[in-house]
């Protein structure tokens, strides 16, 4: 196993310090592999982001399952930082539209976007109204911990936070779509009053959220090219 490696890992002191075992793998063939890649890439491609939702009921543990897969991301030393908060509670949720509506009013009709930022947008129609925040059954807002206090006080703080936020995020994202649900990586600006409508400490601070259920029958979505491959990938010689 460890013909061409100079340096064992784990080695065996560590592995008398802290557990380890060995990694369920089996290896499949290129043909699958190609298989299986080829029908991920399709399933991927037809993912969109859904700005209508219908307001069917979904139920909890379906949610309950996209975020233990979310929360399967790799993180910073991991320690897995974050807290996702889910609701389906019609008070929370007008409460979020409300707020969400009255910041993004300054930003779309006072222009705090500016001009080059509501241009990049125009393609996407997006405006100030997000009745689907008060419409879709759940809205789950994602936190990122930047630390975490030990219950005798002293505070921690966690690594590459956004990193593994992020990745989470789009873990999150893929077995929404996976599972036959629909979302939008959705980032009301500024996001502060989330923590005081969801109650969370201030170690925690809102990092995007989504609403959650199955679109609006016939709702449109923008009609979007993806970038080439070419245009996103290079190799080095
Ligand atoms: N937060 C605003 C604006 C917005 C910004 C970007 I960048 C988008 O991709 C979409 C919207 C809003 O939610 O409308």
């Amino acid at each position: 196993m460890n013909e061409y490696y100079e340096h064992p890992y784990p080695s065996a002191k560590l592995e008398s310090q802290y557990p380890f075992n060995v990694y369920e793998y089996e290896r499949l063939t290129e043909e699958v592999m190609l298989s299986r890649a080829k029908s991920f890439y399709d399933k991927m491609d037809r993912r969109r982001s859904i700005r209508m939702f219908s307001s069917d009921s979904v139920p909890q543990e379906l949610i309950e399952l996209a975020v233990k897969a979310a929360s399967t991301a790799p993180s910073g030393a991991h320690k897995q930082p974050w807290t996702f908060v889910a609701t389906q509670d019609p008070e929370i949720k007008r409460a979020i539209s409300a707020a969400a509506e009255q910041e993004e009013k300054i930003n779309y009709l006072e222009n705090r976007m500016n001009t080059e930022w509501q241009e990049a947008l125009a393609p996407l129609g997006t405006d100030h109204h997000k009745e689907f925040l008060e419409i879709a059954p759940w809205i789950v807002v994602l936190f990122e911990q930047r630390y975490e206090t030990r219950p005798d006080g002293a505070i921690l703080k966690n690594y590459y936070v956004k990193e593994s936020v992020g990745i989470a995020a789009g873990l999150f994202i893929t077995a929404l779509h996976h599972m036959g649900l629909t979302t939008l990586t959705h980032t009301p600006t500024p996001m502060k009053f989330l923590n005081k409508v969801l109650d969370r400490p201030k170690s925690e601070r809102p990092f995007v959220l989504f609403p959650v259920g199955y679109p609006l029958e016939g709702v449109k979505v923008p009609e979007l090219q993806r970038k080439d491959l070419n245009e996103i990938f290079t190799t080095v010689f």
